[in-house]
């Protein structure tokens, strides 16, 4: 053993004594030596759990193919109604219904309207305003006016004016005409020829009743009046005259 050896035992061992014993030794720690080479790798670990599904990735390029239609949308509000259709065809005849004698109801309606009309027609005969003769009934307010306005009124309650057509409806106006103690104008005018006269719906007259000596207006009287013994005259039209009217 040389002396050299000896001294790097010593010093190699001294170390060890000092940490065994503590207080052994009093020399400072050496310096570390370089670290050695890096080992070989370890083996592959266990996989580890699946990870989170990554964020949606951007949009790709246009020029792609159009995609599936999507789902329909919903219904929108209703339109307005459309304008009326056509008139439909005539329907089938109903069921036969009662006979009129046997149906109340048609029967106490038809009661109704006799009871009405004969309460009327008591009315309009007292007062005098209504003759019936035959099918016709003749009637007056007793007012005089011209001819158009007697017209006029006659229109207005849904007759005409008073026309006899023969004696029997000629002594019914003349029952106003004395009534009143005037003279009335009758539903006749005279044609382009002076003394033709002419019903007012176009035809020639056919009964007639003039006064001896008439018609003598040759055409400047183209109106008639009723005398009060039921006698006609030719006259001008402008005249106030007896409204009668028929129905
Ligand atoms: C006379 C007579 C008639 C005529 C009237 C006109 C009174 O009767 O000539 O024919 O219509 O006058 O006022
Ligand atoms: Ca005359």
């Amino acid at each position: 053993m040389t002396l050299f050896s000896l001294v790097l035992t010593l010093t190699l061992l001294v170390p060890s004594l000092v940490m065994g014993g503590m207080d052994l030794c009093s020399g400072s720690p050496g310096i570390p030596g370089t670290p050695g080479a890096p080992g070989l790798p370890g083996r592959d670990g266990r996989d580890g759990i699946k990870g989170d599904p990554g964020p949606p990735g951007p949009m790709g390029p246009s020029g792609g193919l159009p995609g599936l239609p999507g789902k329909d949308g919903l219904s929108g509000a209703p339109g307005s109604a459309g304008e009326r259709g056509e008139k439909g065809e005539k329907g089938e005849t109903g069921p036969p219904g009662l006979p009129a004698y046997l149906d109340e109801e048609l029967q106490s309606v038809l009661q109704d309207f006799r009871h009405h009309i004969l309460q009327s027609m008591g009315v309009l005969n007292l007062q005098g305003t209504m003759l019936h003769v035959g099918k016709k009934v003749f009637s007056t307010n007793g007012q005089s006016m011209n001819f158009q306005g007697i017209n006029e009124i006659c229109a207005k309650a849904g007759g005409t004016i008073a026309t006899p057509r023969n004696e029997e409806e000629n002594s019914a106006i003349m029952n106003f005409v004395k009534k009143y103690n005037t003279y009335a104008y009758l539903g006749l005018t005279e044609g382009k020829t002076p003394g033709e006269f002419y019903y007012l719906n176009g035809s020639l007259v056919e009964y007639t009743n003039w006064y001896p000596g008439e018609p003598a207006g040759k055409g400047l009287e183209p109106c008639v009046e009723m005398y009060t013994d039921g006698t006609w005259n030719d006259r001008s039209c402008l005249q106030y005259r007896l409204a009668i009217c028929e129905f």
